[in-house]
């Protein structure tokens, strides 16, 4: 079996347990474990003139391979061209787009730098997974320095429509580096069509069925693959919290009112502000709720560095506290706001305890927090998941209450409905989403990619042949 050899920015430490590394972590590490790999990612730390070489340490199966990164080319590449550029282009956020030259070249730098640092540990036959938009140019790096093996690249985040795409100046580089990875894995179908279009209507590329690509002289295929969470360990945490400590603190805080929750990184893309209006509306326009449910919104701060994430925070305060202001009374506060981690365990238990799971993104390329809500109901008495149809979630979870999140009162609305559904709808929206989580797991997702990369190239036909004989049309 070929060796597997992850690319990711973050690199979860070997010692990092289970229920802190996350879930992605984890699948990752458990693929790599599994065929022996390496995990090739930043180390964390910046220093003037770092050196070529990563540090490279064993554990078990897996070798790490960490790089130090200058920190002026750090700076530009992450919060400069990853976080500033490509992060608000790929969440239709073009208001908070800003393209810097010296960030281009600094993103090109790194991706460079980690080029250069990786070639000497590969093999020829490794399979190769590059991991989202901080790595979008590495095949390419990697192939004008002679490595000729498989490599896949995976985007995280959504892909926008042509329209959105074309507002980024280089916007045409970034897909012709795209064009050097073997594979293109992209969260839904929607975001291969936004894509594909663009590569056929904006720079020439010609579409195969089934997705493979032609650009210029090279091949590579697009598809999507959207990922999923451990089931398995969301249901058995959500059921080994009753009766625990943690939940009964929580019951006790809750005395008998209903719990909406929701769980996002602190980012612009979540929708949090529309979120917390949503709330107060509902408390507004439906005051039977008031002094019946509490809502809990935990948020851990993210890319603090970023001045658009200084002002989401600022805003959020204000207006939780404007809510909470406006209609607490002297033994209820309505919205319980946290900007603190939490162990996966504590995590399931919250959701296990609410009623209503409120995921409303404004753009979201999956959104693994929908599942997780899922996975750890109880299914005599699930709660209902109100979701942003523009997560790409909303694909899958059709049990879900779909809302748009520019749509205030309709948000309300939603979560009235939810507040309010009887036990059999409850169970039956519940169900439906549930099949799709267990059947789609994390496990599934990382088997099938690697899977499909491991066979890319045989569907490409002889290497060198561009198109076979014939071109398609
Ligand atoms: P994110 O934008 O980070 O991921 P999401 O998919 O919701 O968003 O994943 C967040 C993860 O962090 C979840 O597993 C959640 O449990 C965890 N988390 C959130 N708050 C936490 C807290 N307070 N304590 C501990 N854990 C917490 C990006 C894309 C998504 C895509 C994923 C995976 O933006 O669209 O779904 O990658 O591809």
């Amino acid at each position: 079996m070929a060796r597997l050899v992850i690319v990711s920015n973050r690199v979860a430490s070997p010692k990092e347990r289970a229920a802190k590394a996350g879930g992605l972590a984890v699948a990752l590490r458990e693929a790599l474990s599994q065929r022996g790999g390496l995990w090739f990612g930043w180390s964390g730390e910046t220093e003037v003139n770092p050196p070529e070489a990563p540090k490279v340490f064993r554990s078990g199966r897996v070798t790490y391979a960490l790089l130090n990164l200058d920190p002026e080319d750090q700076r530009a590449h992450y919060a400069g061209y990853a976080n500033g550029t490509l992060w608000p282009l790929c969440h239709y956020r073009l208001g908070l787009l800003t393209f810097r030259r010296a960030d281009w070249e600094g993103y090109r730098r790194v991706n460079e730098h980690f080029a250069r640092a990786l070639l000497p540990l590969l093999k020829p036959d490794d399979i190769v997974w590059v991991h989202d938009y901080h790595f979008m140019p590495l095949a390419k790096e990697l192939r004008k320095l002679g490595f000729e093996g498989r490599i896949g690249y995976f985007h995280h985040i959504p892909w926008p429509t042509p329209e959105v795409y074309l507002s980024l100046p280089s916007h045409a580089a970034l897909v012709d580096d795209l064009s050097h990875y073997d594979l293109v894995g992209l969260q839904t179908e929607n975001d291969v069509r936004a894509l594909l279009t663009y590569i056929s209507s904006e720079i020439h590329g010609w579409i195969a069925p089934g997705g493979t690509v032609g650009l210029k002289d090279r091949r590579f295929r697009v598809a999507a693959y959207p990922i999923g969470i451990d089931a398995e360990a969301f249901v058995s945490d959500a059921k080994k919290s009753v009766g625990k400590d943690e939940e009964r603190r929580l019951n006790e805080s809750l005395a008998g009112r209903t719990l909406a929750v929701g769980v996002d990184r602190l980012d612009y893309s979540k929708g949090l502000p529309g979120k917390f209006a949503a709330f107060g509306e509902l408390l507004r326009s439906f005051p039977e709720h008031r002094s019946k449910v509490t809502m809990m919104q935990v948020a851990p701060l993210s890319r603090s560095e970023v001045s658009e994430y200084q002002a989401l925070r600022r805003e959020l305060e204000e207006l939780g506290g404007a809510i909470n202001g406006e209609f607490a009374e002297f033994d209820w506060v309505p919205l319980r706001y946290l900007n603190r981690p939490f162990q996966r365990a504590t995590l399931a238990a919250i959701y296990r305890r609410s009623r209503v799971g409120v995921v409303t993104p404004l753009r979201d390329g999956m959104n693994l927090v929908a599942k997780e809500y899922v996975a750890a109901q109880d299914p005599e008495d699930p709660g209902v998941l109100v979701l942003s149809r523009f997560a790409g979630a909303a694909d899958e979870l059709k049990g879900s209450l779909l809302v748009n999140p520019y749509d205030i009162e309709g948000m309300a609305a939603a979560m009235d409905r939810a507040l309010t559904m009887p036990l059999e709808e409850r169970q039956q929206r519940w169900r439906t989403n549930m099949d799709n989580v267990e059947t789609n797991t994390i496990h599934h997702w990382c088997q099938r990619f690697i899977d499909e990369l491991t066979n890319v190239t045989d569907q490409f036909g002889p290497a060198g042949d561009t198109w076979g004989n014939a071109r398609p049309q």
